[in-house]
């Protein structure tokens, strides 16, 4: 430990594209504590997720410069340091790009009167893997307000060109100024005290990120939702039964995880539900990877974290990864990289007790699959009515590239699956 050593700067590091300002989360320290190196010191919620922004030195905390609740900007000062030295502990910033020439970022933190301590590469908050672009097409993107990593790149390992970043803000263009009033943007209220009390609160990141992934998707996607009902019963029975082992060792297999393995095999069945639609490259991205996000509910909004190659998973695994990964969604733990890469989602809502409803497709996938709760029915078979516990099921499409009977076979599929799961266990 160093005492009285320079008082240095800690300010706000690059988070990536497009990020220039975040909301202060948490602070985790306070004027006077002594900070060990890679002690967290704030944390921070980008439109995606929440990150730590660790000490990359150590030392006394002098000053305190943003409080829980403050928007701060990318280069703003933190918090001051006495003592530490940064000379013996910084790397050279490193560019952020991967598998593209440097795209050149300011450095970390930037240089004003006072010391500046600068984050070597292992501290830098890690916000997942930047895209390959050239460096124009991530200035043009800059320019334009795009998030380089939505638009898709045609060149050489998918590396994004200016020509890219066009026809991607075309087709954004092209779908908002016909759904600008639906977004609601644009639109001007009234103004609500006139008829009685009210209240302003902020929106956080997540909101204002899912309400802009909404409109968008809402926009450029034109959706069908189709309906259909699946008997589990008999999953159900098979379901409590196995789960004696995983739940003696703190494991539930859910629901949720025995839809998402039969998801995944309907996928490899009808691999246009695992595709994207690339109108401005006139193609059909066909994926041979099976990842399914799964939409769940957190104290600060809807979060979507991605379970990879859930083809080639067991129910079991699959159910522990979802609990896990749910658990940090919930604790502000997941890392943006978790919630990329999904080729399909699913959302349950059936825990909080729901039947039908239309998701929205969470572009660029072209299907959700929605389910509501299960419920004891009765059913007419074999000549009479019986209690059946009957799934209810509704999947949204995209239908510029999926045609409803496509969706009706998707869908019955995965019903038929769920009614006889032993068939399905049978094939995988
Ligand atoms: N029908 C009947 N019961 C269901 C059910 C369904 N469709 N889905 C879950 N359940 C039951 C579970 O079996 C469990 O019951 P037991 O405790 O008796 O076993 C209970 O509901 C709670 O389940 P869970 O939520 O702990 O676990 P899960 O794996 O089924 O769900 C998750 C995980 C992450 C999908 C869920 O917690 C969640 O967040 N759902 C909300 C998703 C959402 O917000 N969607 C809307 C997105 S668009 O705004």
């Amino acid at each position: 430990m160093i005492v009285g050593g320079p008082v240095q700067e800690l300010k706000l590091p690059e988070l990536g594209e497009n990020i220039e300002s975040v909301e202060v989360s948490a602070v985790m320290v306070a004027v006077g504590d002594q900070l060990q190196r890679d002690q967290p010191v704030i944390e921070v919620e980008t439109e995606k997720a929440s990150l730590e922004v660790p000490a990359p030195v150590e030392g006394k905390v002098t000053e305190l410069l943003v409080s829980k609740g403050d928007q701060i900007k990318v280069g703003q000062v933190v918090l001051r340091i006495e003592g530490g030295s940064a000379a013996t502990e910084v790397a050279p910033a490193q560019a952020a790009t991967v598998g593209a020439e440097p795209a050149a970022p300011p450095p970390l933190l930037r240089q004003d009167d006072a010391p500046v301590v600068t984050f070597p590469a292992k501290h830098k908050p890690k916000i997942g893997r930047a895209v390959p672009a050239a460096p124009s097409a991530r200035a043009l993107a800059r320019q334009l307000g795009v998030d380089i990593n939505e638009v898709p790149g045609h060149g050489p390992g998918g590396r994004i060109s200016r020509d890219d970043v066009k026809a991607y803000v075309k087709s954004l263009v092209q779908g908002r100024v016909a759904g600008a009033a639906v977004s609601g943007a644009a639109q001007e209220l009234p103004d609500f005290s006139q008829w009685g009390e009210i209240e302003r609160t902020s929106l956080t990141n997540i909101r204002r990120a899912t309400a802009a992934h909404m409109s968008s998707a809402w926009n450029t996607v034109p959706h069908v939702t189709q309906f259909d009902r699946a008997d589990i019963t008999q999953l159900e029975s098979m379901r409590k039964r196995f789960n004696k082992r995983p739940e003696a060792a703190g494991r539930k297999m859910t629901v949720t995880a025995v839809l998402i393995k039969l998801v995944a095999s309907a996928l490899k069945q009808f691999p246009k539900f695992n595709s994207s639609l690339d109108l401005a490259g006139d193609a059909v991205v066909h994926k041979k990877y099976v990842h399914i996000g799964v939409a769940v509910d957190t104290p600060r909004g809807l979060l979507v974290p991605v379970v990879r190659d859930a083809d080639v998973k067991n129910v079991e695994q699959i159910a522990s990864e979802l609990n896990e990964m749910a658990g940090r969604a919930r604790d502000r733990k997941l890392k943006p990289d978790e919630m990329r890469g999904g080729t399909f989602t699913i959302s349950n809502l059936g825990g909080l007790g729901t039947t039908y409803f239309s998701p929205i497709v969470n572009w660029p996938e072209v299907a959700i699959l929605g389910v509501g709760r299960a419920e004891q029915t009765a059913i007419w078979v074999d000549d009479r009515f019986q209690p059946r516990l009957i799934l209810p099921l509704s999947l949204s499409y995209d239908h510029r590239l999926v045609d409803g009977a496509d969706a009706a076979r998707f869908l019955r599929w995965t019903a038929e699956a769920l009614e006889q799961p032993k068939l399905l266990l049978l094939k995988d």
